[in-house]
């Protein structure tokens, strides 16, 4: 009898904020797990997306946008991606030809790694041949061996091409993961990151950044969830915004949270949301902790 090969490994999904990331991962796991909005840095947390088949497990994670910090939690932030490129198997650099790629200090990171790395452009639904050709210019600059290859995330172009790629660099490994689980984050976890979509959604310029979402309770019932949810800001005034005028802004995003949840546990979703402040909770070493930012 021949002896069933199982592979299994890491691969880490970086890149500048609004690459594309999440949605590549979502694309490659085929389920909408980490949320996607046209605004930068919505991704705040490692996510880790699992994409099982009889005779291999990879676990993606999704990380955040590379920036230069500005405060803690961009800081918290910037620790998942070195995390995730520590225990890599393979990385891809995704990169959005149409706008910024990422510094000769993170290119050095990827080099010194060692990890099989991968270069893929995205969004080649969206980019004119000469961004495209011009991207591929750039990586022909690296001193270093790696792969290339373009995809659209969004309209799942390439993706399979992609896939095999990876798998030619993920070992023979028992899974790491049940290989019914698609991630390691609990279903809580998906119920406050999509709240924090709707907020993203909603609301402008600053508020989205300055709020977070803590799941306060979650009980499972046979045929529904009840959620409450505590949506967190930084002043008094972030809180009337969020409430909005006779409460109608946070009736808004209460309901689109309530659908999508739905959808996302596959049943009937009651849910009950409140605004309290924290005074600057994004700069709160104590705080981002309690809020799970620090490993
Ligand atoms: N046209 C196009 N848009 C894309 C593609 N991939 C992602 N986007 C869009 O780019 C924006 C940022 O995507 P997101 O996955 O949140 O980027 P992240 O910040 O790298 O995680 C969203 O509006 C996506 O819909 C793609 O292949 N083509
Ligand atoms: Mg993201």
């Amino acid at each position: 009898m021949n002896e069933v090969i199982h592979k299994s490994g890491f691969v880490s999904i970086i890149g500048k904020p609004n690459a594309g990331k999440s949605t590549l991962m979502n694309a490659l796991v085929g389920e909408k797990l980490s949320i996607v909005t046209h605004k930068a840095q919505t991704t705040r947390h490692r996510i880790f997306g699992i994409l099982n088949s009889p005779d291999f497990q990879i676990v993606f994670s999704d990380t955040p946008g590379i920036i230069t910090p500005n405060y803690e939690l961009q800081k918290s932030m910037m620790k998942f991606v070195s995390y995730s490129l520590e225990d890599a198997d393979v990385i891809i650099c995704l990169t959005d030809p149409t706008t910024d790629r990422i510094d000769a200090e993170m290119l050095e990171r990827i080099k010194k790694s060692n990890v099989p790395t991968i270069f893929v452009t995205n969004k080649i639904d969206l980019a004119t041949i000469q961004q495209v050709a011009d991207l591929e210019a750039w990586y022909k600059t690296f001193e270093f061996a790696f792969e290339t290859c373009h995809v659209s995330a969004l309209k799942t172009q390439n993706t399979d091409k992609l896939l095999e790629m990876i798998l030619a660099h993920i070992p023979v490994h028992p899974a790491y993961f049940n290989k019914e689980d698609l991630t390691d984050k609990p279903e809580r976890f998906f119920a406050s990151e999509i709240i924090r979509e709707k907020i993203f959604m909603n609301y402008r310029q600053e508020i989205p950044y300055s709020c977070e979402v803590i799941i306060t309770g979650f009980k499972e019932k046979k045929d529904m969830n009840v959620v409450s949810a505590e949506i967190i800001v930084e002043r008094d005034s972030q809180k009337g915004i969020i409430i909005g005028p006779k409460g109608e802004m946070l009736k808004k995003v209460g309901i689109e949270a309530r659908q999508t949840m739905e959808e996302f546990f596959g049943k009937k979703v009651f849910l009950e949301t409140h605004v309290k402040v924290i005074k600057d909770w994004r700069s709160n070493p104590n705080q981002l902790r309690k809020f799970g930012y620090e490993q």
